[in-house]
């Protein structure tokens, strides 16, 4: 057996070639979940994972599977890598893929190397991680640990309207395995920081121990579409003036706390959204984030108090519909000392860390122990055709990925001599 080697080369060119699917004419990259571009996208994937020679499984909610079924004991429960592949509206090719490309990359490092690892390794990328089309967010991994009914799951309708379980079916990636069938040893997802804090302190690595809650919430507020010139300020019923109201009170209240808490209103639309027309409705989405359940629910609780306030004010009807709800999510510190032990290895300055962005991992940690791997995020940039991270770092993480999957699929093996993984 020699030294498992990560073919840096390799998995730069397979992220740049994927980074490539769903770019439009206008140059901007769209792949979102079950769309014609996301199943182009799972078609190259399941191409590469083949061609190492994996078993490849989709389960009924369309998560991939790439399975080694290696080992003494071929059926035992497999260290889980991956992420997801599927993207935001013109999105930057690192989110997501990055940990999907990585853990095969490992697979295939070790395959080649001739390791015999204790137990399978098995790489995912799982459905609708971003949600920007089918809410809630991580649906796919969530469906897998059990947090939601694959057959809701499967019912959900879309911003397009269109049914989460037929768009599947439509793309070939309506799988026949259950949800859960492969019950993960432990979870280890590489992911881009997607924020600043590696880059502003100078550091190449992440051991991300914790995640922040997430709530996202759909607020509905109706009022009178009325004439724009003729209508008196003092007889108006104007919805779209409520529902700046109320993003600016979610801005100014987060901005004002000292404490972590986010607030973004990312969409919003007017009915009948004319120029010379007092808005009718106003329907957009909340999401608030904060990594302590306690504060996330007073700042939900906050946003109640102002929703009635305006419907009072501004004369108008309000309703909500939540979309998503994540409690915070602390990982497995065994895990996350394994990665600081490879990152002192390759000598890569690191810090432990908490993700603001939702991830697989979150759900993944339901059901097995789960820890993050962060690279940096060039600017703090991400959700953004900006993103970017150094090639040197995205290697470099995938190295410390696979010294963790080492770590836990041959616990009896010395860990590999760091060595130059290119480019
Ligand atoms: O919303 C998130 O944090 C993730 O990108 N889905
Ligand atoms: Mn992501
Ligand atoms: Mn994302």
């Amino acid at each position: 057996m020699s030294a498992p080697r990560l073919d840096g080369e390799r998995l730069l060119a397979r992220l740049k070639e994927l980074g490539a699917i769903g770019r439009g004419a206008d140059g901007r990259l769209v792949r979102l979940a079950a769309s014609d571009a996301d199943k182009t996208g799972r078609d190259a994937l399941v191409g590469w994972i083949e061609a190492a020679g994996l078993e490849v499984a989709v389960d009924r909610i369309g998560n991939v599977f790439g399975i080694w079924r290696a080992g003494a004991n071929p059926q035992a429960d497999p260290v889980l890598l991956g992420s997801h592949i599927d993207t935001v509206i013109d999105a930057g090719i690192y989110d997501g893929c990055t940990g999907v490309l990585a853990g095969l990359g490992v697979i295939e490092a070790l395959k080649e190397a001739g390791v015999v690892p204790a137990r399978p390794i098995a790489v995912a990328a799982f459905t609708n991680e971003e949600g920007v089309r089918y809410a809630p967010d991580m649906l796919g991994s969530l469906v897998n640990a059990g947090g939601l009914q694959v057959d809701e799951a499967l019912a959900v309708i879309g911003t397009d309207g269109t049914v989460l379980g037929e768009e599947l079916a439509r793309i070939g990636y309506a799988g026949p395995h259950e949800p859960g069938f492969l019950r993960p040893h432990a979870y280890v997802e590489l992911h881009v920081e997607q924020g600043p804090v590696l880059e502003r302190e100078g550091l190449r690595l992440g051991a991300v121990e914790n995640l922040q809650g997430i709530s996202w919430q759909r607020v509905t507020i109706v009022g009178e579409a009325n004439h724009a010139g003729t209508t008196p300020m003092g007889l108006r019923r104007d919805a779209g003036a409520a529902a700046a109201r109320v993003i600016g009170f979610l801005r100014d209240r987060a901005r004002a706390s000292n404490t972590p808490t986010v607030a973004t209103v990312g969409s919003i639309a007017f009915e009948p959204n004319a120029i010379n027309v007092i808005p009718s409705k106003a329907v957009f989405t909340v999401d608030l984030r904060d990594p302590d359940e306690a504060r996330l629910q007073a700042e939900e609780a906050a946003l109640v108090v102002y929703l009635r306030e305006i419907a009072t004010s501004e004369q108008v009807e309000v309703s909500v519909e939540r979309l998503a709800r994540f409690e915070p999510v602390r990982f497995d510190p065994r895990l996350v000392a394994l990665i600081e032990d490879a990152a002192r290895r390759h000598g890569l300055p690191w810090r432990r860390m908490t993700s603001g962005a939702g991830h697989d991992a979150q759900m993944m940690a339901r059901i097995a122990p789960s820890a993050m791997i962060f690279v940096p995020s060039r600017g703090g940039i991400s959700h953004n055709p900006r993103e970017f991270t150094a090639d040197a770092d995205v290697v470099a993480g995938a190295q410390v990925l696979l010294d963790v999957a080492m770590a836990l699929a041959t616990p009896h093996s010395p860990h590999p001599e760091p060595r130059p993984a290119g480019p």
